[in-house]
């Protein structure tokens, strides 16, 4: 089996003491991080959204394959944000109110720090207040608002109403992202701009501030 199986199989099987170790090893052999989170991390993440919506696995079993994720995250951080790098702009950005998934918004934080802004990660499960009241302390160019559940979507709405009742709304450009989200549904809920994965999201703050 693969080195990338393995890690995919390690995911999968929530075996975080396994990914943890594997993703150093990939990473002393040269492995660009990228590769590993695609073609290890990511792909054995993919087989348990698989095996999650067919009921063949249940959510304990499902935290122990994120925390198996999180742990090959962890090891690969400091080998994609460059600190020496000027700052490409101040991005907040949390995942928000009802919704506790942050494997994607970490993934975006992640690259965003690699490709050299400032982040201010507030977490899960943001009240539309604390998104005004973190705006207000920390004056980001970009509020990013990350949701990986249909019942959660109108949260993001809720933020976006929450930040022109404050007056802040043209203070900062609003970017939208997760699995259920869409183009349309950003345009619908008058946010700036929609990224489909952590890349994008990257080149879409980097245009909007730019
Ligand atoms: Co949840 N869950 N979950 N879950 N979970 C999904 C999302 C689901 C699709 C599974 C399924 O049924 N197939 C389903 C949602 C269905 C729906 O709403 N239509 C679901 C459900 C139902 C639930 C619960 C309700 C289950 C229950 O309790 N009965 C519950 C809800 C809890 C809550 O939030 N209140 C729940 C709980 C959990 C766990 C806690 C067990 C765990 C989360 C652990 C964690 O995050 N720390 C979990 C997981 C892991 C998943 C799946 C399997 C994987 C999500 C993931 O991490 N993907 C997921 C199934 C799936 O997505 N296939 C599922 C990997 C990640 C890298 O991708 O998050 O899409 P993703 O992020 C991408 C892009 O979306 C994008 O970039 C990222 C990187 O490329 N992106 C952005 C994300 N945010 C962005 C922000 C941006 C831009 C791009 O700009 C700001």
């Amino acid at each position: 089996m693969s080195n990338f199986n393995n890690l995919a199989d390690m995911v999968i099987n929530g075996n975080f003491m396994g990914a943890k170790d594997l993703t150093q090893t990939l990473v002393d052999k040269g492995i660009a991080p990228l590769e590993i989170i695609n073609q290890g991390l990511m792909a054995g993440m993919n087989v348990v959204g698989v095996r999650f919506k067919a009921g063949d696995m249940f959510v304990p079993e499902v935290m122990m394959s994120a925390k198996a994720m999180s742990s090959g995250i962890e090891i690969l951080k400091p080998f994609m944000a460059d600190s020496d790098m000027p700052s490409a702009g101040k991005v907040l950005i949390g995942t928000v109110k009802g919704d506790l998934h942050d494997i994607g918004k970490k993934l975006v934080v992640m690259m965003l720090e690699s490709a050299g802004f400032d982040i201010i990660d507030l977490g899960v499960d943001i009240d539309p207040t604390a998104f005004v009241n973190a705006v207000k302390e920390h004056k980001p160019q970009v509020v990013g608002l990350s949701a990986l559940l249909t019942t959660t979507m109108v949260a993001m709405r809720d933020t976006v109403e929450a930040l022109k009742e404050e007056g802040l709304r043209d203070t900062v450009k609003i970017v939208v992202g997760g699995a259920p989200i869409s183009q349309s549904f950003a345009d619908d809920i008058g946010a700036d701009g929609y990224a489909p994965d952590a890349a994008a999201a990257t080149d879409l703050c980097r245009g909007l501030i730019g």
